[in-house]
């Protein structure tokens, strides 16, 4: 597939100084304002390189600390300050995924907690390969009725019926899919980029929620191996099924299991593409990740850090990314953890210039690396 791939370079810095590494992170440094952090402090002591919670406690005080004197030379007659400020954090903090600032570090605020964040995007386009086949093979539309998944498909999911060969290109060789996978199921072009690029830094992946193996068949090709987890027997038929179709059952492990019971397996990397709620998650202007993902998100959360510190998530388009702050922040507190790499990587998944979905990489998932994420 011929993929416009716009996502950040990864970016190496190191911690020495001197050498054209450092060059990168110093104009990286300077190129970060945003909140009015100075992420330059970062550097400022070598204590602080090696704890990144401490470094970011010690960047909100210093912020706090530039506000304070701001706000004492230009104090108002009247007005309570301090409640303006909270009312412009609270402002960012209900901003879209599209309106936080591109490529640039900053803190992400949650409501309990922060964390370093990188906001990237990924532009995906269908190869022509994907356009003649969708030509050729669209001309029996609404007709094909020995299509033996038509019967799980009722009026209002038709658009992911018309959508068949964006989700999987070898639909016609024999694709299976019950109801909840026509709208869940990750297209193959996102699916294989998500691959591809997880694929340059591990080798072994747990697809946490698998469903009919739209991912899975992906991590199948460009990985070593992929155990493919799903709670529900039935979709785990579909996913051994359409690995056979794509052929590439035997690099691909089945279990059905709860994601939050499984047995922790052996992996580089957890991927996580729980059910968002239904196809209408988009309709709530407050879709909130504690109450749309099931299982539980700071459950799952637990779980897979439990299993590997490289997480990857796949989420709505329309969440509140300073949910995550705290979700992340929450697992840390409540089981006394050490947070060794407190950086998310937040990447619009675009096809075709509108926004499919969201991953979120953790720490060294993530294409950034910081100077303590070592
Ligand atoms: P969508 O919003 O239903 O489609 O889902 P689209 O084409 O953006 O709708 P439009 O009419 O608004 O343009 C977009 C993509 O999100 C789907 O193709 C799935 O890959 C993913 N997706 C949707 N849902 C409801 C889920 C879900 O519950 N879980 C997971 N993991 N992915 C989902």
């Amino acid at each position: 597939m011929q993929n416009t791939v716009k996502a950040a370079k990864p970016v190496e810095i190191s911690k020495g100084s001197g050498g054209s590494k450092q060059q990168t992170f110093d104009n990286l440094v300077n190129d970060v304002r945003v909140l009015n952090v100075e992420i330059k402090i970062l550097l400022a002591s070598q204590n602080l390189v090696h704890r990144p919670i401490v470094a970011a406690k010690v960047i909100e005080e210093h912020k706090m600390q530039e506000e304070t004197k701001e706000q004492q030379q230009q104090k108002p007659a009247e007005g309570n300050l301090e409640e303006e400020d909270e009312g412009e954090l609270k402002g960012l903090a209900k901003l879209p995924v599209e309106q936080y600032p591109l490529k640039k570090i900053f803190i992400l605020k949650g409501k309990r907690h922060s964390i370093l964040t990188q906001i990237t995007e990924v532009n995906l386009r269908p190869s022509d390969a994907f356009y003649k086949w969708q030509r050729t093979h669209k001309k029996d539309e609404n007709l094909n009725l020995t299509d033996p998944n038509l019967g799980e498909v009722t009026p209002e999911l038709a658009k992911y019926h018309n959508s068949r060969y964006f989700l999987f290109l070898k639909y016609d060789e024999g694709i299976k899919l019950d109801r909840e996978s026509w709208y869940s199921v990750t297209p193959e072009i996102i699916s294989e980029y998500q691959a591809k690029r997880l694929s340059e830094k591990y080798q072994v992946v747990l697809d946490g929620f698998c469903g009919a193996g739209g991912n899975t068949i992906q991590f199948a090709k460009y990985f070593q191996k992929v155990i493919a987890n799903d709670i529900d027997s039935v979709k785990s038929e579909l996913c051994d099924h359409n690995c056979k179709v794509y052929n590439v059952r035997d690099r691909v492990e089945l279990t059905t299991s709860s994601f939050l019971t499984l047995q922790n397996p052996k992996v580089d990397l957890v991927y996580i593409a729980p059910p968002w709620g239904g196809p209408e998650y988009t309709s709530n202007p407050n879709y909130s990740l504690y109450e749309g993902i099931t299982p539980a998100i700071d459950e799952i959360i637990k779980k897979a850090f439990e299993i590997s510190e490289n997480i990857v998530l796949s989420l709505p388009r329309n969440i509140n990314v300073t949910e995550m702050a705290d979700i992340f922040g929450d697992y840390f507190e409540k089981y006394n953890q050490k947070p060794q790499r407190m950086f998310m990587e937040v990447e619009q998944v675009k096809v075709k210039g509108k926004i499919k979905l969201i991953s979120i990489y953790y720490g060294n998932a993530s294409h950034v690396t910081l100077p303590f994420n070592q």
